[in-house]
């Protein structure tokens, strides 16, 4: 067989690996329409794929994937980093001999019967300083497809990586090896959730992927590798590589400013990225809605890049109303999975602003919906070019990456943290950073309700290696930059009050607090300095009238009470346990802020 590289160590990789994992076919992808088509095809014939109808939802296509798939899975995820200590308290470890111990009887023979996938992708736009280049193996038809969506694949990627280049070699089976004869039939092919495995080599810059077919699991150059493997390079190499979105705000007199934010998983990144403001004049336009990389340009700014080249947004809740750009960009060449499928062959979830046509609707486990559990599943994505966004910025390709004037962190806080408030200095922003938490349902994981689970720069499934480690890089990112940083700001769209009523609109709203923020960027906002950090007042704010004002000096008041339990959870519970890794300038600035509280 010819091969479209001389690159040996490509070359020996995919021998070796094709020794290992037995498949009927290797093929090379090259990025071309006509092979995307090709995998469209392929799922069509086993019956993994529908196609939507042309005249509503044109080339697109709904998946339905395992009950038991349908989600990244946290606790198959390994950080397997030779010493346990620089995994982390956060992190599952394993001895790295031993995973791939497991992983090798696992993988042996697993890919009898299919073909094996070599997909060469560049994270960033081909050929960028920023960018950097893996190679992902696959057995899953479903993955080459999302990978031409998610990320850049294909010849021009070995082009640039020519004979010598470093890769990310990025190993993935869906782990059912098949019978002679056998095919796919319609199952979604995974493994049992006890042989699953997401693994990551840091050291090695490898990552080894087992028994799933579903999105963070299965496509690697995301989670995998632009923000676990890229922030154990980003912690040796000086930059940050981060869990945010871009935006890039522009003022009625047409001044530009960038901006980054960091929210948990399914607060809002992918809404705010893409958000139609209700002030006049003021324009939001997406660079990314997922992840940025950041780095030092040569005047001392931080320039994120944008690695991806498409969006896997979480489909229920978005509509026209919550994210009209999201629902345009899916409109066409769009893959679905998960979602429910209508008698007139398009697509319906909760959320999604209008009831489904008359007829059987058929949910996302493939049987005539009964009404009794949702429609889609809750996780139920879609996947679509970010071209195909009509909120895209002209940037948002540029391999410079954007000069970045502000970095917001937020999550989901009924009560305690005001509707915005700035941090005084980059080190209180990097506390700021570390105590980010949000609300947890019980439903949604083990914990009690309204407990807050933290999650610290929105990172917490995916840093790399120890926490204590990452939030000491962050500091030393401050001291590199001086007076070039970026100011930080800390939202939170989601209080309410003791009764459980909204406090705030949200959605398109949040425009207010970002022209605040854009006013602080510029040094013309008006603001009042408070024990936790700088603040709109309530009489300058930009008060929508849907908010009285009463509801907005609630907004904006700083809760004495509420930030003294905070603090005295972070002291008891959150900071204890990143050991003497926990840097002293956090507890410096935790300790400063209990003073002035105390005051
Ligand atoms: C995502 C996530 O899918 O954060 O982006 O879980
Ligand atoms: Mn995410």
């Amino acid at each position: 067989m010819t091969t479209p590289t001389a690159n040996q160590k490509l070359l020996n990789w995919v021998d070796e690996v094709a020794r290992l994992v037995k498949p009927a076919h290797v093929e090379w992808c090259d990025g071309s329409a006509a092979e995307y088509d090709r995998m469209v095809e392929t799922m069509l014939k086993d019956g993994l794929a529908t196609p939507l109808n042309h005249a509503k939802r044109p080339n697109s296509f709904l998946f339905r994937s395992d009950p038991s798939d349908v989600a990244r899975v946290e606790n198959r995820t390994y950080i397997a980093s030779k010493s346990q200590d620089d995994a982390g308290p956060t992190n599952n470890w394993m001895d790295p001999d031993q995973l791939k111990l497991e992983m090798r009887a696992l993988y042996d023979g697993c890919m009898a019967g299919r073909t094996l996938y070599v997909i060469p992708f560049s994270m960033g736009p081909v050929g960028s300083p920023i960018a950097k280049i893996g190679v992902e193996i696959s057995d899953s038809p479903y993955v080459v497809a999302n990978m031409h969506v998610m990320t850049r694949v294909g010849t021009r990627v070995l082009d640039v990586l020519g004979d010598k280049g470093e890769f990310v070699p990025c190993l993935h089976s869906v782990g059912k090896p098949l019978a002679p004869g056998e095919s796919d039939n319609g199952q979604w092919p995974s493994a049992p959730l006890a042989h699953k495995y997401i693994s990551h080599f840091p050291e090695e810059r490898l990552i080894w992927s087992y028994g799933s077919g579903y999105g963070g699991n299965a496509l690697l150059g995301k989670k995998c590798l632009a923000l676990r493997i890229a922030s154990v390079q980003a912690r040796d190499e000086g930059w940050l590589a981060e869990h945010m979105l871009i935006l890039k705000l522009t003022s009625p007199k047409g001044v530009v400013k960038f901006v980054c934010a960091a929210f948990p998983s399914a607060c809002g990144k992918t809404n705010l990225a893409m958000l139609v403001p209700t002030i006049p004049g003021w324009k939001v336009e997406t660079v990314g809605d997922d992840i940025a990389w950041m780095k030092f340009g040569a005047d001392g700014q931080l320039y994120a890049i944008n690695p991806e080249y498409g969006f896997f947004g979480v489909a229920p809740g978005t509509s026209k109303l919550s994210n009209p750009n999201a629902m345009a960009a899916c409109e066409t060449n769009t893959l679905f999975t998960n979602v429910a499928l209508t008698s007139d062959g398009d697509v319906w979830w909760e959320g999604i602003g209008f009831d489904p046509p008359a007829g059987d609707v058929i949910d996302w486990k493939g049987k005539v919906w009964d009404k009794k559990e949702p429609a889609a599943h809750p996780n139920s994505r879609f996947t679509t070019p970010a071209s195909q966004c009509p909120a895209i910025a002209d940037e948002w390709q540029d391999p410079a990456g954007v000069p970045i004037s502000a970095i917001l962190f937020g999550g989901r806080r009924p009560s305690t943290i005001p509707l915005v408030h700035q941090a005084r200095s980059w080190n209180h922003g990097v506390f700021l950073g570390s105590i980010v938490g949000s609300e947890v349902t019980a439903a949604a994981l083990d914990l009690k309700a309204g407990t807050v689970r933290r999650d610290p720069f929105a990172m917490l499934p995916f840093c790399g290696y120890h926490m204590g480690d990452y939030f000491k890089h962050w500091i030393k990112i401050g001291e590199k930059a001086g007076a070039q940083l970026p100011k930080i700001f800390f939202v939170n769209w989601f209080r309410k009050t003791a009764d459980g009523r909204w406090l705030w609109p949200g959605y398109g709203e949040n425009s207010r607090v970002l022209k605040w923020i854009f006013e602080q960027c510029e040094g013309t906002g008006k603001f009042v300095e408070t024990d936790i950090g700088i603040m709109p007042s309530v009489d300058d704010f930009d008060r929508p009238d849907s908010v009285s004002k009463e509801d907005l000096a609630e907004l904006l008041k700083v809760d004495h009470e509420g930030w003294v339990k905070e603090i005295a959870d972070v002291r008891a519970e959150h900071y204890p346990k990143f050991g003497d890794k926990m840097p002293k300038e956090l507890w410096a600035e935790l300790e400063g802020l209990e003073k002035r509280l105390a005051k």
